[in-house]
């Protein structure tokens, strides 16, 4: 962005300097205060009422051991997180992630980044994300099992269904949700709704596992359709990962007629002119745990690549990355330009750096930004809650009809405020600051919290 006030460029430097090492949450901070810039002229009471100097401090961390015996008898120790962002508009809400990367700065990127989120679905939850260093990559189900169980033996202490509901994200799905969910209800004799994406015979709602995957779609259906840049139909689409966001999202792009001709690993990544088989991901990924490369031992058409990053080098209309963060730098952004690409919509949470964003910005590329794209999810999460408290079960086809409606509102209130504020059809901004101004003004309105 041009020019950065000095307010604001100072309280970038000291979060930077009193949150050292913490480089996912300078990059998500730096790129949302610098759009909330923008607002403080309009808005005097931000400044008196020091708004952004209490939102980029966490209501409350909460960081413990987690230990755990594996199936040789050993003992294992990991570290887990719970970042209580913000309580302003609602219980805290946010995933929790089980990756052998996950450290405080990545937790917290992602609960700041869950606050605005969490806004922008017009639902009533505030911002957390939490989880652990545990890699469940070749664990036996035994020891996931022990791990959750510890795991939960001590984040029951601070969660709540009126006080903070976490729920999955890379890592933690369906299998992580109920051993965590039995440990919590064994611990405490309580049966209600303090985790989300639960299986559907005990309290989970019917869409959940679709929500973000279609969710993003969507949206990105609906960015297309108000820019007169047509639909998915015909269009040939790049999916990066090969979990739960990404399957949906090839789901919902395949029922809209357009073709995925390209997913990934973390290891790899598979290419087929003709169309990526969905069974065949969904087979080796959710029911038999096993590598993309596997692939094409069963499709004869289709090449595995070495490296997950090569995947933006396949030319395509519309690119969902869905795996994590930083995964498209300025140099694959500017090849996704080259060859053509007219929308980015991102599935996972900031997988643009800050250049590949300007990239694509620049370049005309219509861009839906992580947290009003992949809202889905955790718009469904919300809708998972209601269900839970009013111990009544909604159809898929009710879930998702209010699914499609949240995510085009997303949508029109980003594209409202990007275009008030002088900056129509950027939805990074727009979604930044359409997301804020409820955060704010419930913090305003609820004092010295
Ligand atoms: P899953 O664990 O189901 O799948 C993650 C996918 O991304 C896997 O294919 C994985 O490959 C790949 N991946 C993970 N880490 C890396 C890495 N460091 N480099 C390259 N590839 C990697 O997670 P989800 O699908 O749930 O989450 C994907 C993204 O979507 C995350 O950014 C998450 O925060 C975001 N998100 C998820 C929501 C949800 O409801 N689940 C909601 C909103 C956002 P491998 O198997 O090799 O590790
Ligand atoms: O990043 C996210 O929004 C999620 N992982 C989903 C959170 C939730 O509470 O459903």
């Amino acid at each position: 962005m041009a020019s950065t006030s000095k307010y604001v460029s100072e309280l970038i430097e000291k979060l930077i300097a009193k949150n050292k090492g913490e480089s996912e949450f300078h990059q998500a901070a730096t790129e949302i205060l610098e759009s909330l810039d923008l607002i403080l002229d309009k808005h005097p009471e931000y400044l008196e009422n020091s708004v952004l100097e209490r939102f980029v401090e966490p209501e409350r961390v909460v960081m413990f051991r987690v230990p755990w015996v594996d199936d040789k008898g050993k003992m294992q120790v990991n570290r887990g997180f719970r970042v209580q962002f913000n309580s302003a508009i609602g219980p805290y809400k946010g995933g929790l992630r089980f990756h052998p990367s996950v450290n405080l700065g990545i937790i917290k990127f992602l609960g700041f980044e869950q606050i605005l989120k969490n806004s922008l679905t017009g639902l009533a939850i505030g911002g957390g994300k939490g989880g652990s260093d545990f890699d469940p990559k070749g664990k036996s189900d035994n020891e996931v099992m022990h791990f959750c169980q510890s795991f939960m033996t001590e984040l029951h202490k601070h969660i709540g269904a009126d006080v903070d509901v976490p729920a999955g994200d890379i890592g933690v799905g369906g299998r992580e949700i109920g051993y965590m969910y039995g440990q919590y209800k064994r611990m405490t004799g309580l049966s209600v709704g303090i985790l989300t994406g639960k299986g559907l015979s005990y309290g989970g709602s019917l869409a959940r596992t679709e929500a973000t995957g279609y969710g993003l779609v969507y949206f990105v259906e609906e960015m297309m359709r108000s820019n007169h840049k047509g639909d998915f139909n015909g269009k040939n689409v790049v999916i990066s990962g090969s979990g739960n966001v990404a399957i949906y999202a090839h789901q919902k792009v395949t029922d809209l007629g357009g073709t995925v001709v390209a997913m990934s690993d973390s290891a790899g990544y598979i290419y087929d002119p003709k169309g990526i088989n969905l069974d065949t991901v969904k087979q080796l990924k959710e029911v038999e745990r096993k590598r993309i490369s596997e692939y094409v031992k069963i499709h004869k058409s289709a090449t595995y690549t070495e490296g997950c990053f090569g995947i933006w080098n396949v030319p395509c209309e519309i690119a969902l990355p869905s795996a994590t963060q930083n995964e498209i730098d300025e140099q694959s952004a500017k090849t996704l330009v080259k060859n053509g690409c007219l929308a980015v919509g991102e599935g996972a949470n900031m997988p643009a750096t800050l250049d590949a964003t300007n990239v694509f910005l620049k370049s005309g590329v219509l861009f839906g930004p992580g947290k009003a794209a992949n809202a889905g999810g955790v718009a469904v999460s919300a809708l998972e809650m209601s269900q839970n408290s009013q111990r009544l079960d909604w159809t898929f086809e009710k879930v998702d009809a209010k699914l499609k409606d949240i995510m085009i509102n997303i949508f029109n209130e980003s594209a409202k405020a990007a275009k008030e504020y002088g900056h129509d059809g950027n939805y990074v901004i727009g979604a930044n600051i359409a997301g804020f101004k409820k955060v704010a003004e419930a913090m305003i309105a609820q004092g010295a919290v």
